[in-house]
């Protein structure tokens, strides 16, 4: 076999390295109905190059795919997102986005394995979906947070107005994000961690 071509591929770039301070690692999900904005997320606070797997919606996906906001959608997550982000200076979490349409959704079996926590995207035009997506994660035992990305064209509501509506325990975070600016992706994956570590202090393992 001919490697001649082999230096073309790029080597790892300086951000692709973990710093020597990292002690842990933690995989996250980040899930939701079609098109409330996983693969922007992942791409808006990843530290490196995120991993997509987009492919473009055609004409031949009418009646199969999930066409709501597909004036605007050009591309549909088939497989996962991934990115990677340091929270602290020994913690580093690994983002997974799973696929929102619902054809594809037999492959977030996969992708909830060895999950610590997710983050439940939800869009205010399209709550019922949120119900299926919290009722797996419930099924597997993976704790969650919701954020709410705020599309402009969204109705807005009170957080405790949506607390209700989504049927959301007490103790569930839910905040509101832009999906699309990093500080807010940030911060969300920050209240996720501060509900898992609540959680692990009442169970007795931190
Ligand atoms: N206004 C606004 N637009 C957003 C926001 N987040 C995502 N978008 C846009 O919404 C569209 C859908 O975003 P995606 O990130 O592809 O959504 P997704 O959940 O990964 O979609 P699927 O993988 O197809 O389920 C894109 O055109 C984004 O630019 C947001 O917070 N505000
Ligand atoms: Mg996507």
């Amino acid at each position: 076999m001919d490697f001649n071509g082999s230096d073309t591929i790029p080597g790892p770039r300086a951000e692709d390295h973990l710093p020597q301070s990292t002690t842990a690692a933690a995989k996250i999900v980040i899930v939701g109905g079609f098109g409330v904005g996983k693969t922007t997320m992942v791409g808006s606070v990843s530290e490196i190059k995120p991993l997509t797997t987009e492919e473009t919606m055609t004409q031949a996906g009418i009646g199969v795919d999930d066409n709501y906001g597909s004036e605007t959608k050009t591309a549909t997550t088939v497989a996962m997102d991934f990115g990677r982000i340091r929270i602290t200076d020994e913690v580093v979490l690994y983002l997974f986005g799973t696929p929102g349409q619902e054809r594809f959704w037999f492959l977030w079996e996969g992708l909830f394995e060895g999950a610590l926590g997710a983050v439940v995207l939800v869009d205010t035009r399209r709550l019922e979906v949120s119900f299926e997506v919290m009722g797996r994660l419930e099924e597997r035992g993976v704790p969650f947070v919701v954020a709410v990305n705020t599309f402009p064209d969204g109705p807005r509501y009170p957080l405790d107005d949506l607390r209700s509506a989504l049927d959301l325990a007490p103790e569930i975070p839910i905040v509101e994000c832009d999906a699309r600016r990093r500080a807010s992706s940030r911060d969300v994956l920050m209240t996720l961690m501060r509900f898992l570590h609540a959680l692990a202090l009442s169970n007795g393992l931190a």
